[in-house]
C-alpha cells in the first residue's frame, strides 16, 4: 500500500474519522475506482435487506460504495450508511445517455437528504476513454449541477479503467477536507 492515494491521504488528517461515499447507478464504474485507490482491502457486506456495500478503511479514511437506482423501498436503509459523510463522490457513465436522467434523479434525491447536507460534492464523469460519450459540462447540466446554490461540488473527467483523471480529483478531495476540518 505504497501508492499515490495512500501518500495523498496521508498527510490529511488527526484522528477524526472521514467518511467518503462513491455513488452513482450500477455499471458507472464505482467498483472499478474503489479498487483503483488501492488503498486497502475492499470488504464486500451484504446486510439483510439486501444491497451491497464495498468499503475500504485507509486510517481513519473510510470509502463506501453502493448502486443507486435499484429499488426505492430500500432507500430508508442507506442512512445507516451515510451519517457524516464528509464528501460523495457521484460516478457517472458519460456513455450512459439513456440513464442519465435516472441518474440525476438519484442524485437529486440523495442531496435532499438532511445528513449529507454539509457533504462536498465530486461527480466523475467517466469512461472518457469512449467516444461519443457526453463532454463533463455536459454530464454537469444534464444532472443540474449549476443550479446547485448551496452546496460546493467539483466535476472531474476521469477514466476509471485507464486510471486518469483520479489524482486530480483527489487531489482536490484532500484540498477540501484540508480546509473543512
Ligand atoms: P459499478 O461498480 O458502478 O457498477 P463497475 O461499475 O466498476 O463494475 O464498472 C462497470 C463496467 O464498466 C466494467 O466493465 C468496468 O470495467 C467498466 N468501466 C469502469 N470504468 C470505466 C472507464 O473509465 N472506461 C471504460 N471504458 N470502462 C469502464 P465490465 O465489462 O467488467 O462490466
Ligand atoms: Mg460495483
Amino acid at each position: 500500500m505504497g501508492g499515490f492515494f495512500s501518500s495523498l491521504f496521508s498527510n490529511l488528517f488527526g484522528s477524526k474519522e472521514m467518511r467518503i461515499l462513491i455513488l452513482g447507478l450500477d455499471g458507472a464504474g464505482k467498483t472499478t475506482i474503489l479498487y483503483r485507490l488501492q488503498v486497502g482491502e475492499v470488504v464486500t457486506t451484504i446486510p439483510t435487506i439486501g444491497f451491497n456495500v464495498e468499503s475500504v478503511t485507509y486510517k481513519n479514511l473510510k470509502f463506501q460504495v453502493w448502486d443507486l437506482g435499484g429499488q426505492t423501498s430500500i432507500r430508508p436503509y442507506w442512512r445507516c450508511y451515510y451519517s457524516n459523510t464528509d464528501a460523495i463522490i457521484y460516478v457517472v457513465d458519460s456513455c450512459d445517455k439513456d440513464r442519465i436522467g435516472i441518474s440525476k434523479s438519484e442524485l437529486v434525491a440523495m442531496l435532499e437528504e438532511e445528513e449529507l447536507s454539509k457533504s462536498l460534492l465530486l461527480v466523475f464523469a467517466n469512461k472518457q476513454d469512449m467516444e461519443g460519450c457526453m463532454t463533463p459540462s455536459e454530464v454537469a447540466s444534464s444532472l443540474g449541477l449549476p443550479a446547485l446554490r448551496t452546496r460546493k461540488w467539483q466535476i472531474f473527467k476521469t477514466s476509471a479503467i485507464k486510471g486518469e483523471g483520479l489524482d486530480e480529483a483527489m487531489e482536490w478531495l484532500v484540498q477540501e477536507l484540508k480546509t473543512k476540518q
